[in-house]
């Protein structure tokens, strides 16, 4: 543009005449003038375009990040009322589920033939696990009937998974109560979702044919964590007072065997003496019923609380190998499962 006009008011100057020339000048200095005003406007334009720009793009910023913030809140507040929803309802469902005591009923009531219940329920937790469930929870399992489940907890992380939790304890609001008779050992009692004792009826219609692995994990008032696996478990039947078998400890286990000292002993309770102390162990240990002898380095089924009176809590006394004293436990759990984890299913039986 500045070129052209250059060569314009040239052309025009070599025609003119002193005033004529003058004049012309005059005229190019306001052009020229009004060239530059008018570059000073387009690049203030061009200067407030990027402030513009620059004050959206910030406020897109700023939008987005307060957006995502209340979805994030959002998302917590649903997720926390959707669990307390769910809650509720297990809650529900259990109270109105069939007690262990039910279920042991129907064991010893069960005859095959009786029932049009389905056939390919899983009669463990490992039955679950084969099936892709691979979460641990609450599930109803069918050991006996087909018609008739037992609600456990199934451990599916562990090893593998497909463990029947048999006795869970832990820190609760309000604990369990393990101080009771043997009515309510060999039936079960407890919630699968907090704290419960299976039955030993369970227990040893679940481990009598079936070669199985018995598991503790267990954890102190540190924090500190341990486990035990334990082949050849099964507990005999009633008549023969639930007598536990256990054969030796897996090597590769982090606690210490004081289950070896119960082996072969018979169960015992606040009313059913079966020990070999001149007292009952039971009444000894806070309540708990367990297979006793005289009485027990291992007390699963006692009080949890932390205290150094160990007659006074759940304990387990090779817990350190630098010192021999009995430690508190916080949280334990006692599982089974099948020895051939890879074998076939167990199924419940009937039709
Ligand atoms: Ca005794």
């Amino acid at each position: 543009m500045a070129t052209f006009s250059c060569v314009f008011l040239l052309t025009l100057a070599a025609a003119a005449t002193g005033q004529e020339y003058q004049t012309l000048r005059e005229i190019s200095n306001t052009l020229l003038l009004n060239q530059l005003a008018l570059s000073n406007v387009l690049a203030e334009r061009d200067s407030g375009t990027t402030v513009i720009r620059k004050w959206l793009s910030e406020l897109q910023s700023n939008l987005t990040s307060e957006l995502a913030a209340m979805i994030r809140e959002e998302r917590t507040s649903l997720h926390d009322t959707l669990r307390e929803v769910v809650r509720r309802e297990l809650d529900g469902v259990l109270e109105g589920a069939p007690t262990t005591r039910d279920v042991a009923s129907s064991l010893n009531s069960y005859q095959p033939g009786n029932h049009s219940c389905l056939t390919d329920r899983p009669a463990d937790c490992l039955g679950y696990r084969r099936r892709g469930f691979n979460t641990s929870g609450v599930f109803n399992i069918y050991p006996g009937s087909c018609c008739q489940p037992v609600t456990v907890w199934c451990d599916m992380t562990t090893e593998g998974g497909g463990w029947v939790i048999m006795l869970a304890r832990g820190p609760q609001m309000v604990q369990e109560n393990f101080a009771r008779l043997w009515e309510d050992y060999k039936t079960g009692f407890g919630n699968p979702h907090r704290e419960y004792w299976i039955g030993n009826e369970v227990i040893h219609r679940m481990t009598e044919k079936v070669p199985t692995v018995l598991r503790i994990d267990a954890e102190d008032f540190e924090g500190n964590r341990k486990f035990g696996e334990w082949r050849k478990f099964s507990i005999a039947n009633e008549t023969e007072l639930y007598r536990l078998s256990v054969g030796d400890i897996w090597v590769a286990s982090t606690l210490r065997d004081d289950l070896a000292y119960n082996n072969q002993m018979a169960f015992t309770t606040l009313d059913r003496d079966n020990d070999n102390n001149k007292d009952n162990c039971a009444k000894l240990r806070t309540g708990g019923g367990w297979w006793y002898k005289d009485c027990s380095y291992c007390t699963p089924n006692s009080l949890m609380i932390d205290t150094d009176h160990y007659y006074n809590s759940s304990t387990w006394y090779h817990w350190n190998t630098s010192r021999e004293a009995f430690t508190s436990l916080r949280w334990l759990q006692l599982k089974f499962r099948p020895l051939d984890s890879q074998g076939p299913s167990q199924m419940c039986a009937g039709q």
